[in-house]
């Protein structure tokens, strides 16, 4: 069974969308193992962004996830980094399709109400950042067609 890593970012608190937006992953028959809100601290937001450091946009990026509360959330279930990956919908919020997450609720390419790991290198390395080991929760959940 897969993990993955999603945040809500400042913008999709801000808008009200949190709990819409859990449940679009509850509802797809993904399991919720871990989820906190927290203000990310710099360090943090660098070591999230390493990839996209040389990118003109880094800075803004950084400044932007730092500025305001997001919620971090461990998911899983089958193929569930390509499953989250398309329930977000494309990068850029103006071009991703109607029905996923960016594609009905934002416009913008930075705001764009999520991020979810997009592979399981990625995954790896973003839970370490987010959550202690104790903070991932392997409970019970009732699978009866969701699998
Ligand atoms: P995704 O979040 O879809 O995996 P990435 O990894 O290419 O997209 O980019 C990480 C984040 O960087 C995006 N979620 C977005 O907030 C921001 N970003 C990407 N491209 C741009 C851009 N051209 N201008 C401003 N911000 C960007």
């Amino acid at each position: 069974m897969e993990r993955t890593l999603v945040l809500i970012k400042p913008d999709g608190i801000k808008r009200r969308l949190s709990g819409e937006i859990i449940s679009r992953f509850e509802r797809k028959g993904l399991k919720i193992l871990g989820m906190k809100m927290l203000k990310l601290d710099r360090k943090r937001a660098e070591a999230h962004y390493a990839v996209h450091r040389d990118k003109p946009f880094y800075n803004e990026l950084v400044n932007y996830i730092t500025s305001d509360p997001i919620i971090a959330m461990v998911l899983e279930g089958r193929s569930v980094i390509s499953v989250v990956r398309g329930l977000a919908g494309s990068t850029d919020g103006s071009k991703a399709v109607p029905g996923t997450i960016r594609g009905d609720y934002a416009n913008s390419i930075q705001m764009n109400i999520v991020h979810a790991s997009d592979s399981q290198e990625s995954y790896e390395k973003e839970v370490a950042i987010f959550f202690n080991q104790d903070e991932i929760h392997g409970m019970v959940y009732g699978d009866e067609g969701l699998i």
